[in-house]
């Protein structure tokens, strides 16, 4: 039934029904949740991560796939730029691993030419799948590598390490992390992430750039998802019973408006790359 739920939604014939996927922005199926006020971390670490300034957090819990907490507009957008571009221009670069190794000679040549969407699709940035950082998770054997490839950066640290403890995680350790690079028409079929050797620690998921639509249902896929909408900026925390659970990315929204612009700058790719991709990163602990 999982699979029938995904191929709904990915379908390009028709354009799905959103009547029953879960809407923080426009307020829609939130009958499905329940909420639970969070303190406001510090100042400095607001300000270093991008974050917004709330005087209190709201965290939102799904019914049906209890430990399944959504953070929704968390970033600044200032923040979201930031996040962005570092996917973009840094954690794709060696020792960090991905998809597209062989331009890691000359990482810049990465978005060679791309002053217009046409050219951006044949630069060597629009085939980015994947990085990992951290600890590399072999996607064939579906292990973990014994030793990092590269060190984690900072603020992937401080981030998961801030959102974990606001669902009561406080010695959580961020060791890996995989960025996730989709356009439109790009999925991620159903699984569950099992490869941690330690699944007590709960995975705390960044996105920016397009909405998607996210599916998570139980530890079996005959079990019903649900569906939510992941807006850039939102933060979703896979926690308890719903860390084992499949879940999947069957569609990535359109850009609302056409964002054609014309770039001439480094700055000008970055928003014509992020006005048609949508960005993941999660943060995972392997080890106890
Ligand atoms: O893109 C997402 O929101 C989910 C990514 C995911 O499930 C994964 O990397 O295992």
């Amino acid at each position: 039934i999982f699979k029938q739920t995904f191929k709904y939604y990915k379908q390009k014939a028709t354009q799905p029904s959103f009547d029953d996927v879960i809407d923080f922005k426009n307020a829609r199926n939130l009958d499905s949740v329940i909420v639970k006020q969070v303190p406001s971390p510090s100042n400095d670490l607001i300000g270093e991560l991008g974050l917004k300034y709330k005087e209190n957090w709201e965290i939102y819990e799904l019914k049906k796939v209890p430990g399944l907490f959504i953070i929704p507009n968390s970033f600044t957008d200032k923040g979201r730029r930031m996040w962005a571009n570092k996917c973009v221009t840094e954690y794709f670069k060696k020792p960090h691993e991905t998809n597209v190794d062989p331009f890691d000679d000359n990482p810049d040549k990465m978005w060679e030419s791309s002053y217009s969407l046409s050219l951006l699709k044949c630069c060597p940035i629009w085939k980015l799948r994947w990085a990992t950082l951290g600890y590399h998770h072999n996607w064939n054997s579906k292990q973990y590598s014994e030793q990092p490839c590269s060190e984690l950066p900072s603020e992937l640290r401080k981030t998961s390490k801030l959102f974990a403890s606001m669902i009561g995680t406080d010695d959580f350790k961020a060791e890996a992390s995989i960025v996730n690079y989709y356009h439109v028409g790009n999925a991620l079929s159903p699984h569950d992430d099992t490869s941690e050797l330690y699944l007590e620690a709960p995975l705390v998921s960044l996105s920016f750039g397009l909405s998607a639509v996210f599916l998570i249902g139980g530890t079996s896929k005959d079990q019903k998802p649900e569906a939510l909408f992941i807006r850039s900026g939102d933060v979703i925390i896979m926690s308890g019973a719903s860390r084992l659970a499949y879940h999947a990315v069957p569609r990535i929204l359109k850009p609302t408006s056409d964002a054609q612009l014309k770039s001439s700058s480094v700055a000008d790719n970055l928003d014509l790359f992020m006005s048609h991709s949508r960005l993941n990163i999660n943060i995972r602990q392997v080890h106890s």
